[in-house]
């Protein structure tokens, strides 16, 4: 159900596929102007030296909201594979040898920690969501999905590291799902649901 919003929100996050997600997610929150970090001219780099999700989600919420002044959305989100003990968990964004690693790089850095390791590789992805308000405590939403790494790369869709995050039921990566049927499944879409509820009474205050 759409529900008219008025005001705006910054969807803090320099990571371009997330933010696309986050738009589609938080679209059926019709009239709220969802606002990018570049809308409002803001280019933070926010240390992420949290030793939770739910902590750096926090750091990087605040830390926009207080620069902005802005009610602020932020993520914090990661790849916990039972076969490395949950790793690359807080550190799925910088998960590799090499300085300025791609995407692709850490997809193939993880393969190889897993080469040998008996399958399935089972694997979940999570993510923490925070609302961060001007003058209130910080709200959170956890979202969770789960699937197995697989060994060979599919689909083109989403970002990080879909092509190799395998759902059996499916028999598709989440980069061979569309946005829609990723957002319907994803740990980003079922923490940002979480949030609707709060989101729209914020804004119909
Ligand atoms: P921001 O902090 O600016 O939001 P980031 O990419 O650094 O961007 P995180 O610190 O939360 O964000 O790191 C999350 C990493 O986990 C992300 O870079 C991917 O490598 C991985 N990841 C999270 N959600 C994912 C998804 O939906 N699909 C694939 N990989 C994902």
């Amino acid at each position: 159900m759409l529900t008219k919003l008025k005001g705006a929100i910054l969807l803090a996050t320099n990571n371009a596929g997330k933010l696309i997600e986050l738009q589609q997610l938080l679209s059926e929150l019709e009239g709220l102007n969802l606002l990018t970090p570049k809308d409002v001219g803001i280019n933070l780099d926010v240390e992420e030296v949290g030793h939770t999700y739910m902590e750096n989600a926090r750091l990087k919420g605040e830390a926009y909201r207080d620069v902005c002044g802005l009610t602020t959305l932020a993520d914090d989100s990661g790849l916990e594979v039972d076969a490395l003990g949950g790793e690359p968990g807080i550190w799925s964004a910088r998960y590799s040898n090499q300085p300025g690693a791609s995407d692709a790089d850490r997809r193939a850095f993880l393969l190889a920690k897993l080469a040998g390791k008996p399958r399935p590789w089972t694997a979940r992805f999570v993510a923490w969501v925070v609302v961060a308000e001007p003058g209130e405590d910080v709200l959170f939403w956890e979202g969770e999905c789960w699937g197995e790494i697989i060994p060979e790369e599919r689909g083109e869709n989403g970002f990080g590291y879909d092509p190799i995050f395998f759902f059996p039921d499916l028999g598709k990566t989440m980069a061979e799902l569309s946005d829609e049927e990723k957002n319907r499944i994803s740990h980003r879409g079922n923490a940002v649901r979480g949030a609707l509820p709060a989101l729209k009474d914020i804004y119909q205050k």
